[in-house]
């Protein structure tokens, strides 16, 4: 395949600064004079959309009339991040920007604040989507981003005076928001409720309510491909002739009553991130972005067409599955294709499965999304019956394989109404029956869903199942957000060819030599963390001192990610030092820093962060440690604070119990940035120690075998508390008050669970985990080992990059690549 590459955007400073002045003037109405930053972030935007404009309709024409197949990721999360850098470095306009900012009278800083940052996802998945849409468009790949525009994103979250954490709502579309555009011209019908009538090869549904899904595009700009994609995400608005129709029989009220019915749908993320609740308002929300944009895509394809050879939609685009919460795209496309168009099963059902592909993110069980078979047949009644259908045609051929009814029974789509309960659909069942790939997000992620999640299904159809390993963009969190490590890169390597062909770091490794790039490394290290210790200042008033190790724990608060082993080490070294069993002078100088939020019913990491914020606020208030142990915990971890914190950390925490992270993303973008990583051989973590060498990794704690077999025989977390001393210290302070001014009744749901349940086994590996700390201290005395070893991380996480992931993607799953 040969490379496109539009001409890149030349134009001066002096014209890019007349182009923002012209919308200050005639969009936003203000005189240079009068701009604020705010008013310039939005003009620049405009005048970022205008240049990027022209080789978006390109892109969007040569993808429908082009004979290469697109890619349609469905994701009920995008978390972009702010737009404006990236989108200035992909239309090659960053020089110009800084420049005009200048001629502007403003600071480019405040400008780039101005724009408020779009929440609308969890964590890492939602990021992982943000990362892939970037790659596929700076790979020339024709695409598209489906899902929804929520009104209100992730929370914003705050702390109370208890350390509590508060959720504030987060309407990040209260001022403007230059970047999407709405399209009113090409919005979709979703249907909701309603009955179902016909015979049994004619089925019409007659839904009772409908709402309309209005596209809010994005550009996707491409680096240095001169592509633009498309990221289309849905506003749910109301139809008027409902109202009106309500509006004659019952008043006023009762007739905007489904108008704000409707626009509900997109108003709020699920701020949960792994324990999907069965939530009627989170079926609509997956119903309608799914139709919407099935609907969508055969219309960009057929075009006009009343028509079109739907059998040919394989040939002209697949949808890549973003976890379980799209599965009912499978059932819609059977629907569209046999109720609107007339196929029979069969053909609707190889075209279906031809089109679609899954990706799981996940072991953990409880989070498997499960819908009970009521609540799709009240909201969707004809995908209900189509479901069954498929399962029953599913179960049908799986007795043509295996004689182990038990097998077919636990693999059912629609479980048995047995022993009183009710028939419930297995979304990522439906996903694999119903789409030809399905892939886990890192080799022993993937490894696992065979041999346990989805055992029996890879039993039976073993060539669906593979692995892609996640990435992330090199632009965003390389290049973007770590400037510094960016030009030493390019001059160590000669070129900038590396931010998008991020294995060139290999050729770094031979620089890890040299003494005088290593300290290079060093100064660039120490550089960043003085600017981060700068941004906590200003940001949070916190004092941090750049001096210090900074050590990392960042990702969204859950049991299984063992923030409580973290802050257990803490607590224990505090101990020590307190104690005078190690005097302050002989331990590393260390600066802990947590972010992570919590799903707001999600108790126990409720109390966790209440925890660490009161551990904090001890250790930081105390003189006899102060300067050697401080811990901070910004609130409200999202992009912005990883591109400013991910760049400045030493050592980064990936101590998640061996089994339980699918993959972890942060990872990734720690060790590109130099970090080192402590952490467990859990999800992409394996491959990261695998690929930077052993020797430069912090490796500690049970094996997923190890874990198995302790549960096996039977696991008592007390025994390990009796049995270290300084893991009873550490619990007993919890306990006892010294966190909770002396209130000892706080923390006992935490240290009860520790001591009694400890499902993911912190007791079990803090003496590990403990005894690691003393190697981390001893090279980290070593500035230049430790800055070789972090360096030898850059050179060789080129693997990591998102770019390679959607090389995986296409080369594996979807089958296509870049457009001619
Ligand atoms: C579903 C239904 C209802 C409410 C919420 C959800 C839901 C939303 C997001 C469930 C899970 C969600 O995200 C899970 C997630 O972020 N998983 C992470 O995916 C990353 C990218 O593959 C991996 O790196 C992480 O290991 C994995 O935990």
């Amino acid at each position: 395949m040969t490379e496109y590459t539009a001409p890149k955007a030349s134009i001066t400073s002096a014209a890019f600064t007349d182009e923002i002045r012209e919308q200050l003037r005639y969009t936003q109405g203000v005189t240079p004079e009068q701009a604020t930053a705010a008013d310039v972030y939005v003009a620049t935007a405009a005048a970022v959309r205008r240049h990027l404009m022209d080789a978006w309709m390109t892109t969007q024409h040569d993808m429908v009339t082009g004979s290469t197949k697109a890619v349609g990721y469905f994701s009920a999360e995008f978390l972009m991040g702010k737009q404006l850098r990236n989108a200035l470095l992909n239309a090659g306009l960053s020089d110009q920007f800084d420049d005009a900012v200048k001629a502007l009278g403003c600071d480019a800083r405040d400008v780039i604040d101005a724009e408020y940052e779009p929440g609308l996802g969890n964590g890492g998945l939602g990021r992982l989507a943000a990362c892939y849409i970037d790659s596929l468009a700076s790979k020339g790949v024709p695409a598209f981003g489906y899902g929804i525009q929520y009104r209100y994103g992730i929370f914003r979250q705050e702390f109370d005076e208890q350390g509590r954490q508060v959720e504030r709502p987060d309407y990040w579309l209260a001022n403007e928001e230059p970047w999407g555009h709405i399209d009113y011209n090409r919005s979709q019908r979703v249907g909701f409720g309603g009955v179902v009538t016909g015979k049994d090869d004619v089925r019409t549904w007659e839904p009772a309510w409908c709402v309309r899904a209005v596209p809010v595009d994005y550009m996707v700009p491409g680096y240095e491909s001169g592509r633009v994609n498309t990221l289309r995400l849905w506003s749910a608005r109301s139809y008027d002739e409902f109202d009106l129709l309500t509006f004659n029989r019952s008043g006023y009220l009762a007739a905007v009553k489904p108008q704000v019915k409707a626009e509900n749908i997109s108003k709020i993320l699920y701020p949960e991130d792994s324990t999907p609740q069965g939530k009627e308002l989170r079926l609509e929300q997956q119903y309608f972005f799914t139709a919407a944009s099935i609907h969508d895509a055969i219309r960009v394809f057929y075009p006009g067409q009343e028509h079109p050879d739907l059998t040919t939609l394989p040939d002209k685009i697949c949808f890549q599955l973003n976890d379980t919460h799209p599965v009912i795209g499978i059932p819609e496309l059977m629907r569209v294709m046999i109720d609107e168009y007339g196929y029979d099963w069969d053909t609707a059902w190889r075209t279906t499965t031809a089109c679609f592909n899954y990706t799981c993110h996940t072991l953990l069980p409880e989070a498997l999304e499960v819908w009970p078979a009521s609540l799709i047949g009240s909201l969707l009644p004809r995908h209900l019956e189509i479901i069954k259908e498929i399962d029953r045609r599913f179960v049908a051929q799986l007795k043509t394989l295996t004689d182990d009814a038990e097998k077919i029974d636990r693999m059912r789509i629609v479980t048995l109404a047995a022993d009183g309960k009710e028939p419930k659909v297995r979304m990522a069942y439906l996903a694999t029956a119903g789409g030809s790939h399905v892939n886990g997000v890192a080799a022993l992620h993937s490894e696992l869903l065979k041999d346990v999640t989805l055992r029996d299904f890879s039993d039976v159809f073993g060539d669906k199942f593979t692995n892609v390993t996640n990435g992330v963009t090199p632009r965003r969190f390389v290049k973007l957000a770590n400037p510094r490590l960016s030009d030493l890169i390019t001059d160590g390597l000669g070129t900038d060819r590396w931010v998008s062909h991020l294995d060139m770091l290999k050729e770094l490794v031979p620089l890890a030599k040299d003494d005088a790039f290593v300290r290079r490394f060093a100064e660039v290290k120490q550089a960043n963390k003085v600017d981060f210790a700068a941004y906590a200042r200003r940001e949070y008033g916190f004092e941090i001192d750049p001096n210090t190790m900074i050590n990392s724990m960042v990702k969204r608060l859950h049991e299984y990610k063992r923030q409580s082993l973290k802050i257990l080490a803490v607590i224990s070294q505090y101990a020590d030092i307190k104690s005078g069993r190690v005097a302050a002078e002989d331990i590393v100088p260390r600066t802990v820093v947590f972010g992570a939020k919590a799903a707001p019913g999600y108790r126990m990491a409720k109390l966790t962060i209440r925890l660490i914020n009161n551990v904090a606020r001890v250790i930081n208030a105390d003189p006899d440690v102060k300067g050697r142990l401080s811990v901070y915990y910004p609130w409200n971890y999202n992009i912005r604070l990883a591109e400013h914190l991910i760049p400045a950390t030493d050592l980064d925490e990936q101590i998640s119990q061996a089994g339980k992270e699918a993959s972890g993303t942060g990872n990734m973008k720690f060790a590109l940035n130099g970090a080192l990583t402590v952490g467990t051989l859990d999800g992409a973590n394996v491959e990261i120690r695998e690929l930077v060498g052993p020797e430069n990794f912090f490796l500690f704690g049970m094996t997923v075998d190890e874990v198995e077999a302790l549960y096996d025989k039977g696991y008592q977390p007390s025994s390990y508390y009796d049995a270290d001393p300084r893991l009873k210290q550490a619990v007993d302070m919890v306990s006892d008050g010294t966190f909770s001014d002396g209130d000892r009744g706080v923390y006992k749901p935490l240290t009860s669970d520790w001591l009694n349940k400890d499902y993911f086994m912190t007791m079990a590996d803090f003496s590990a985990y403990m005894d690691i700390q003393g190697e981390i201290e001893t090279l980290y005395r070593d500035p230049l080992e430790w800055n070789r070893k972090a360096l030898l991380n850059v050179a060789n996480s080129g693997y990591f990059s998102s770019d390679r992931a959607i090389d995986d993607y296409l080369a594996n799953i979807w089958k296509t690549g870049p457009m001619d």
